[in-house]
């Protein structure tokens, strides 16, 4: 199918050649690149929302939930879910985790699961461009389910302009993710299985470490100064990537997180959930802060484009190997260290000589 085909019937819906077109970037097949930058212009109507969390903390069970209540608001849904804990559990596994079949058979949702065993561009890098695809087919909301708490989900969290971080009160996983710094990424936190014991504690627990029981120096600002109503950016009317520069950031601007208990197995908490993610949507576009996420993403995005293009030109296109294998004897009889031929070979390429 020539690329303007592919774009059109991408953008018209068309579910097979969405799913081939995911299939071509996550496997980085021929012709990905060009697909990723005609589909560009297209991109920032998709909200683009992480679910991360522990194993088992119920990530799936809400993410169905929430697919549930965003279908009644009549918004289109694509799910993401990435395994990036275990090489092991890619295929039948993660497929039997995110099977959701309550919404799997409507037209208006779609869902794929990633693994990392195939991904070939690095988990992070693979999931935001498989993400652009699914923008550019036009769906509403894209809902990024991630395993675990560590780097690489910190890394695909990064994918995300709302994230939002699942904990439950049984795992213990409570405190030590409190105190593991990952806190930070989340823009909403969720204590999921409410119906169990400990679930007011740990809600307690996120408070306090957020500073919100505490009485943080913004919630102070807002409280005397009654600022809350002039929260508004020059950014109102754009919802993509068009955003006008992004506003300074100001105590008034400060985003309060909130901290839902949820029953995902019964639904429970789902709608106060859909409406904090509209809340932290409008915070985003008010503030600039959308504008500057997605411009961080999109300086990254181009920042790894050209890592990955220049170790291709430097392994594939200049002489850089062969200086290293004519330097090989030298290296076994210690007459030279790696860091010694790695500074000749980059002075050979800056310089030209040896490209
Ligand atoms: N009691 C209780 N159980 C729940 C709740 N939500 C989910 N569960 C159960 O918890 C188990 C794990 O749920 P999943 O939705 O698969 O959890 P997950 O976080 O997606 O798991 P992984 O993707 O394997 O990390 C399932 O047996 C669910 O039925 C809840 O609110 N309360
Ligand atoms: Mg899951």
């Amino acid at each position: 199918m020539a690329q303007g085909d592919q774009v059109a019937a991408l953008r018209g819906g068309n579910v097979p050649v969405l799913a081939r077109a995911i299939s071509q970037v996550e496997n980085r097949r021929a012709g990905f690149e060009a697909l990723l930058s005609s589909i560009h212009p297209t991109l920032g109507h998709a909200r683009r929302i992480g679910i991360t969390g522990p194993p088992g903390a119920g990530k799936s069970t809400l993410t169905e939930r929430l697919v549930q209540v965003l279908r009644a608001k009549g918004h289109t849904v694509a799910v993401v879910a990435v395994d990036p804990t275990s090489p092991f559990t890619g295929g039948a596994l993660l497929g039997d985790r995110i099977r959701m079949e309550s919404v799997a058979l409507d037209p208006g949702v779609y869902i794929r699961s990633m693994a990392t065993r195939g991904s070939l561009g690095g988990l992070a890098t693979t999931t935001r461009e498989v993400c652009d695809v699914l923008d550019a087919a036009g769906f509403d909301r894209i809902l990024i389910e991630t395993v675990g708490v560590g780097q690489s989900e910190l890394d695909v969290g990064r994918s995300a302009d709302t994230t939002v971080l699942v904990l439950v009160p049984e795992s213990g996983d409570g405190i030590q993710t409190l105190k593991s710094g990952v806190m930070e990424i989340g823009d909403i936190f969720v204590v999921n299985k409410s119906d169990r014991p400990g679930a007011d504690r740990l809600r307690q627990e996120i408070e306090i470490t957020l500073g919100i029981r505490a009485g943080n120096a913004y919630r102070h600002v807002k409280a005397h100064h009654g600022l809350e109503k002039k929260q508004t950016g020059g950014t109102s009317a754009t919802d993509g990537m068009t955003a006008g520069p992004p506003v300074r950031r100001s105590a008034e601007s400060h985003w309060a997180h909130p901290v839902l208990g949820t029953v995902a197995s019964k639904g429970e908490g789902v709608e106060v959930l859909a409406d904090a993610l509209d809340g932290h949507h409008q915070w985003l576009t008010e503030t600039g802060e959308l504008g500057a996420r997605r411009r961080r993403r999109l300086f990254e995005r181009t920042r790894e484009v050209v890592d990955r293009a220049a170790r291709q030109w430097i392994w594939h296109e200049t002489a850089a190997e062969q200086m290293i294998n004519d330097r090989l004897e030298d290296l076994a009889a210690g007459r030279t260290s790696p860091y010694e031929v790695a500074v000749e070979v980059l002075d050979g390429l800056k310089q030209g000589t040896r490209v």
